[in-house]
């Protein structure tokens, strides 16, 4: 008998195995990922339209329309679904609750009370534990809802203030104004942003326009962080991004008809300025700052190459453009673009004019600046240029299209090989529609449509058995003789 004769079988047999597994083109429908409809909420294929997905608790929580828009939750299970409270059941509108915000163990958000309209509320994410915070016996209408530490900051208007900014500890004892910024008006706090215990916004206070300003949790002060456009009129700030230990935002300052350029800021006066002049017979107006690594990436407008890809380190001297994808004076980037960062390089959505819009990539240099994949061949668009992809278990998620599927959900490792389509989920051309990709755990929530439950939420977790237990499995054989 031949003592070979099993592992000269086996050998080739795992070999090939092994071989197909770690073939990244080999990727049929639902490999990856087992897709699964959380609940058919409505019943029917009219879809509860879920929206404000929002991890929670270790559970996603978010606002479906069933009967009327009210706040639920999941545990990626049918059973494990359910309403949180019905706080306006008697209206088909529903509370639509809005601004889904964690602070610490409790969750905020602002829903429509039946009786104070717009209010704040709080959840520790049971029925019993969601209650209003009435703003001074008003709702309040609070909005642009932010944590710092296990607070939130917002703005709210208590009916004789006017729109100021208000905090909330979760009780009413500490729902409090913070600063009537300015007396007799609203100074109207907008653009909402922590870094550390900071709270950077815009707001007005009568005497400098819309300008940016500081709240400091440390010692409750809060401060006009430097009037950039000198005087009454605004320099509008926004975009706030925390970048370390400093901000970076958009603001104008006044000279010419309209200087956007963007600022940078470490929370004092003295620290606060213009980061570069980039466009200085007008402005380029920087949006979409997105932090990847020790840079940001953004997209600013030149009359030479239109809005194309910036890099900054922080520096004047480190702010650059990175490439005109382009190579014209037209748009390659939109204002409205969504942006991620991932295996340390900055994914966009970008049009060359040549492709239509598709998912780049960047590391920053005009070299490192490509197309991931045509996902939609030829001049015709694969994603829309505001999808913003979401990373779950080491690969980016999205909605796109090649072209026949419909919009459907596409993965990418960040290479062409390994960008395809997961799955088709309403088969054939069209469109599932897969967005607000929200990962809790080692779930990927989503919502999509589809012809039988409509516009539902969606959960999916990496399927099994994962490739390395093969691989493991193949190691642990004898060496062949
Ligand atoms: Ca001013
Ligand atoms: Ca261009
Ligand atoms: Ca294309
Ligand atoms: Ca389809």
């Amino acid at each position: 008998m031949n003592p070979y004769r099993f592992p000269r079988l086996a050998i080739p047999l795992f070999g090939l195995m092994y071989f197909l597994l770690a073939l990244p083109s080999v990727h049929a429908d639902n490999e990856l990922l087992d897709i699964s409809l959380v609940a058919n909420l409505t019943g029917d294929e009219q879809g509860s339209v879920p929206r404000v997905l929002t991890p929670f608790n270790g559970k996603l929580y978010f606002s479906a329309d069933v009967d009327g828009r009210e706040l639920w939750m999941s545990d990626g299970t049918e059973a494990g679904t359910e309403q949180v409270i019905a706080i306006r059941p008697s209206s088909s509108f529903g509370s639509n609750p809005s601004d889904l915000t964690v602070a610490g163990d409790q969750l905020f958000f602002s829903a429509n009370d039946p009786d104070l309209g717009s209010s704040l509320w709080v959840s520790d994410g049971t029925t019993e534990g969601t209650n209003i915070l009435p703003i001074n016996s008003l709702g309040g209408s609070p909005a642009h809802i932010t944590a710092v530490g296990e607070r939130v900051f917002f703005r709210a208007n208590d009916g004789n203030s006017g729109l100021e900014l208000w905090v909330s500890d979760g009780t009413i004892a500490g729902t409090q104004l913070v600063e009537d910024l300015r007396p007799g008006a609203n100074s109207n706090p907008t653009r909402l942003q922590a870094l550390g215990d900071k709270l950077f916004f815009r707001a007005d206070d009568g005497n400098t326009g819309a300008e940016p300003w500081v709240y400091d949790d440390n010692d409750g002060s809060i401060s006009l962080l430097k009037d950039i456009n000198p005087g009454e009129d605004g320099s509008q700030p926004h975009s706030f991004t925390p970048f370390g230990e400093r901000i970076l935002f958009n603001a104008d300052d006044g000279t010419g008809q309209t200087n956007r350029e963007p600022w940078i800021s470490d929370g004092t006066p003295a620290g606060t300025m213009m980061l570069k002049d980039i466009h200085p017979d007008g402005g380029s107006n920087p949006l979409n700052y997105q932090v990847v690594g020790d840079r940001v990436f953004f997209s600013a407008w030149t009359p030479e190459t239109g809005r194309e890809l910036w890099v900054t380190d922080g520096t004047a001297e480190g702010t650059h453009l990175v490439a005109n994808i382009n190579g014209n004076a037209s748009d390659s980037l939109s204002t409205g673009q969504g942006t991620v960062a991932f295996d340390n390089q900055l994914f966009n959505v970008a049009d060359d004019d040549i492709h239509g819009s598709e998912l780049w990539k960047s590391d920053g240099t005009a070299a490192g600046t490509q197309m991931v994949r045509d996902i939609n061949p030829g001049s015709s668009s694969g994603l829309f240029s505001n999808v913003t992809p979401v990373e779950f278990a080491g690969r980016l998620y999205f909605g796109a299209t090649d072209g026949s599927a419909g919009r459907e959900l596409w993965t990418t490792d960040g290479t062409e090989a390994g960008t395809f389509m997961v799955k088709d989920l309403w088969i054939g051309p069209s469109d599932s529609s897969p967005e607000f990709f929200t990962v809790v755990g080692e779930q990927l929530f989503f919502v999509a449509t589809s012809a039988t439950s409509g516009r539902e939420l969606h959960v999916a977790v990496l399927s099994g058995p994962e490739p390395t237990i093969f691989r493991d499995r193949f190691e642990d054989l004898p060496a062949a003789e």
